[in-house]
This record gives C-alpha cells, sequence and structure tokens, in this order.
C-alpha cells in the first residue's frame, strides 16, 4: 500500500516568527549572517562561508560571470548556469576569478579615426565618459589615447570631428604597467588627482582601467566574498550526463564549488556522479546536490558524499513541475524535515552538511523563515533576476521596467538535463514558464536592504547569529484569515509602496 503523509505541507507563508526576548546587544549592526556553503567536521571551519546567506539559481536568465561578480562582492556565490557548452561555461567561470576587484576591463573603446558622433553614442549606449582609444578599437588593443567628457564641447564641435584630433593623447597621459597592485594604482589617481588610471601591458596593450569611484566602491563592499587568491569566489552548475567533461574544465576554470543541478535529486545518476567526482578528486572539490524534499532524500545524498544539499521541488516561480508531473512539497515543511535530517545526520557523524532552500522566496522575510526553520542559505532565481546585472534584456511592458525570467524547463531554456531521466536527449514536455519579473535596479542597495530586514528580524528573536536563530526561533503556523490580518486592511489605501508594485 502506499505511503499516506496526511498533515498538509506547508509554505513559507503559511508561517510566522514570535518574537523571543531582544537584550540591548540585539542591534542589526551587531548581526552576523556568516554561514556555512559547505560540510565540515564538528570542532573544524567549513572551507567555504558566505558572508550573507544568499546564493544565485543555476539559471540562464539569473547566473553570469556579471551577476557572479556583483554578488560575490556583496558577499553570497552564483552558481553560473550550466545549460550552456562547457566552454562558454567555463569562460564565465574564469572571467569572475579573472576580474581583479578595481581592475575594470575597458566596456568603451574607439579607434582613432572614430568621430564625435561615435563617442556620443558609446556614451549613451555603455553610460560612461571614459573612452579608451585602442589602434584597432578594442578593449586590449594598443592604447593610443583617452577620450573624457572633459576633451570635447559638443555646441561647439562637428560631429564629425576625428576623435585623433581632440582625445588626450598617450605621451600626455599617466599609466601604470601591469602588475600594479591595487593599493599603488590608487596611490597614483589620488597622488596625479586622476579619474581613471589606465593599465598597460609591456607591449603598450591596454589591459584595464582603475576609476577614482570604484575606490570608495571597495571600501563600501566589507562583505565581499574572495578566496585565498583575493579572487572572487564563484560556483557553477553542472549535470549528471557529461560531467567527467564539465568538472574538469570547471576545476581548471577556477570554479570554487560545483553543484548538481537536477529538479530531482533522489537518483543512482547523482550518486553516480558524486562518486565519479570523489574518486577523482577526493574532498578537493566541492559540490552540492539535489534537490530533495524529505529525510530520506536528505540522507542518501549526504551517505553520497555532497557538500551541501539543496531543497526544494515544484517551489520555484517558475516552475509547474508541481502541475505536470504531479511531484513536489511545500517548501517550509520540505526545508523542516531536511534541516531535522541534517542535525540527525550532524549528531550520529559529526559532519554538518549545509542545506540550501532553493526556489520559493517572495518576500524578504521567507529568508529569515527559512533560516528560522534550519536552511544555511537560500537559493534565489525571481530575486536576482530583476536586477541590472542578470543577464535578461530590460525592456518597457505597459509602461514599467521589467526584465525577462524564464524556468530552466522551459522551452526557452530547454535544459532537458536539469530533468533527464536517463532516456533520448531532449525535453518532451516543460516544467517552466517564460516570464517577466519588475526591473529593480542594481543588486547592491536591494541585497543591502533585504539583508537590513533579515538582521532586524533575527534581533526580535533575540539572535545575533544563524545559528543562534535556528536554535531560539519560535515558529507559528497562520489561518488564512490572519493572513489578511497582516496586510493593510479595512483603510482606503493612498497609494502602494513601491516595493508593493
Ligand atoms: P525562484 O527563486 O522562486 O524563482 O526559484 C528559482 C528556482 O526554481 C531555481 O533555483 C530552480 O531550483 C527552480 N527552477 C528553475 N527552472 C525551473 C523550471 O523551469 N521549472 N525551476
Amino acid at each position: 500500500m502506499a505511503t499516506y503523509i496526511n498533515e498538509p505541507a506547508h509554505t513559507f507563508n503559511e508561517y510566522l516568527l514570535i518574537p523571543g526576548y531582544s537584550s540591548s546587544e540585539c542591534r542589526p549592526e551587531n548581526v552576523s549572517l556568516h554561514t556555512p556553503l559547505v560540510k565540515f567536521k564538528k570542532g573544524e571551519s567549513p572551507a567555504i562561508e558566505l558572508s550573507i546567506p544568499m546564493v544565485s539559481a543555476i539559471m540562464q536568465s539569473v547566473s553570469n560571470d556579471t551577476m557572479g561578480i556583483a554578488l560575490a562582492k556583496a558577499g553570497g556565490v552564483s552558481f553560473i548556469y550550466g545549460s550552456q557548452s562547457i566552454e562558454s561555461e567555463a569562460a564565465m567561470v574564469a572571467k569572475v576569478k579573472s576580474h581583479k576587484a578595481g581592475f575594470v576591463p575597458s566596456d568603451s573603446n574607439v579607434r582613432p579615426d572614430a568621430t564625435l558622433a561615435d563617442i556620443l553614442a558609446l556614451k549613451e549606449k555603455t553610460g560612461h565618459s571614459t573612452v579608451a582609444v585602442t589602434d584597432d578599437g578594442t578593449a586590449n588593443g594598443k592604447l593610443v589615447g583617452i577620450v573624457s567628457s572633459r576633451d570635447y564641447r559638443v555646441s561647439r564641435m562637428d560631429p564629425a570631428d576625428k576623435v585623433s584630433g581632440f582625445m588626450t593623447p598617450l605621451a600626455r597621459l599617466i599609466t601604470a604597467p601591469d602588475g600594479t597592485s591595487l593599493s599603488e594604482a590608487n596611490d597614483i589617481i589620488w597622488d596625479k588627482k586622476l579619474n581613471s588610471l589606465p593599465i598597460v601591458a609591456k607591449d603598450g596593450r591596454l589591459t584595464a582601467f582603475v576609476f577614482r569611484k570604484d575606490y570608495s566602491e571597495h571600501k563600501e563592499n566589507p562583505n565581499e566574498l574572495l578566496d585565498d587568491h583575493k579572487r572572487y569566489v564563484v560556483g557553477a552548475g553542472i549535470n549528471s550526463r557529461d560531467y567527467k567533461d564539465r568538472v574538469p574544465a570547471l576545476v581548471k576554470a577556477g570554479a570554487d564549488v560545483l553543484c548538481i543541478d537536477s529538479s530531482e535529486g533522489f537518483t543512482e545518476w547523482q550518486k553516480l556522479t558524486l562518486e565519479w567526482i570523489r574518486k577523482e578528486y577526493g574532498d578537493t572539490v566541492k559540490v552540492g546536490a539535489g534537490n530533495v524534499v524529505d529525510r530520506e532524500g536528505f540522507n542518501f545524498l549526504a551517505e553520497c558524499g555532497a557538500d551541501f544539499v539543496k531543497v526544494g521541488i515544484g517551489g520555484g516561480s517558475i516552475c509547474i513541475t508541481r502541475e505536470t508531473k504531479g511531484i513536489g512539497r511545500g517548501q517550509a515543511t520540505s526545508v523542516i524535515e531536511v534541516c531535522q535530517a541534517r542535525d540527525e545526520y550532524y549528531r550520529k557523524t559529526g559532519v554538518y552538511i549545509p542545506v540550501c532552500s532553493d526556489g520559493g522566496i517572495v518576500y524578504d522575510h521567507h529568508i529569515t523563515l527559512a533560516l528560522a526553520m534550519g536552511a544555511d542559505f537560500v537559493m534565489l532565481g525571481r530575486y536576482f533576476a530583476r536586477f541590472d546585472e542578470s543577464p535578461s534584456e530590460k525592456l518597457l511592458v505597459g509602461g514599467t521596467f521589467v526584465k525577462e525570467y524564464w524556468g530552466e524547463g522551459s522551452n526557452r531554456a530547454r535544459n532537458w538535463q536539469r530533468y533527464d531521466l536517463g532516456g533520448a536527449g531532449k525535453l518532451s514536455f516543460e516544467e517552466g514558464v517564460d516570464s517577466y519579473v519588475p526591473y529593480a535596479g542594481p543588486l547592491k542597495e536591494n541585497v543591502e536592504r533585504t539583508c537590513l530586514k533579515i538582521k532586524s528580524t533575527m534581533c526580535n528573536c533575540g539572535a545575533v547569529t544563524i545559528a543562534e536563530l535556528q536554535k531560539k526561533a519560535k515558529l507559528t503556523l497562520v489561518s488564512a484569515t490572519s493572513i489578511v490580518e497582516g496586510g493593510a486592511h479595512d483603510v482606503i489605501r493612498k497609494e502602494k509602496t513601491a516595493t508593493e508594485k
């Protein structure tokens, strides 16, 4: 006979936290959101720790190199999407790893025979006013000069004027050689009162710029997540088909952590993938697995050697797996049960395997609920897709700015490996949709606001660390009518705030 679980599975929206005693020490500035990303033994510390409990989803519309850099700056980790060729995924990983904080590859470049009109068009496109003039018009061509807004006066000049006639030529530029450290570069910028410093290789080719304005930005990112060589930490998605080729390429490109990207992880495919990685690399390659939604699934992946376990089936905002296949479980119930299994496993073995709650985060406080229920960090798709740094197009639809966001199981992404059950390599039916999400601006300020909300709630619960929150949290199920009570009610609202729109 089939097994029946007669208790309904719940979502985050059905829970609230009951405040606990807060001492005067419980202030947001005293709260640490540091959390383990990969497993560790009792008494030891994890090889990788996040500064904030947020990672970005393994999706085409969410995690590319731009997102990877922005999120690592903010203290989290992006998992670069795996539904692309091995070469292009590895190239994205390499881009994050080679991105030296403060050293910016030039995105506005022209040849000396370009015109003022070209400069103005480029400025309009990139929003940047420093343009490199190189012999071949590329970001790494031989540097010939620079055009900044000080070099031209639109009202007094002809749009056809050649760049070579009004640029600041190389002979009058202050440059620094390849190998200059960031602090040396910043010293030059301050001493010589520059806005930008071109970094130039021995053969005269432009390598990067260091900008004055980035100096303060660097100071403003106290959470940034760096490896031992001061490079940004980045993750990458893999699948259970081509891992023998993909994993070596990603490891070579410098990926710090991998994750098997699958809608359902309680499978022999994941076991084989994890076994192969352990055989080839021992514990040097960190790899998460999933997704599972119950104790059995967790124990299976823990025994197979996963470095973290990802939880969630069918809760993603673009996911229609539950409707299409009738599998899944309410996200809150899944997280609660899996975290109990994680704690039992820790008591039994002394090995702590972090749990990631993946999908279904709608409001910022859902992140706090997931953490209180035992998750160590959350994976978000919709949340990050809304930002400037996500790879998708920003569009104006019906007078509102939106960004495109599509599921990995949609016809658009065609990531059949994620839904692979061992048969022919194609997507037979869709498990995800193609959609728009409201555009929300830059990642940094959004993530900062979200983290402040998490910290405030933690203070209300008397916790200054995530581990403390997990011990102290009191959670209550709410009735349908109390959800109504929780929003503004019985008043005539004047207008909605920007975050509600
Ligand atoms: P959300 O943050 O609610 O947008 O959910 C993102 C998660 O949804 C991903 O991390 C992944 O687990 C899942 N996903 C991605 N594509 C699809 C799909 O097409 N069904 N689901």
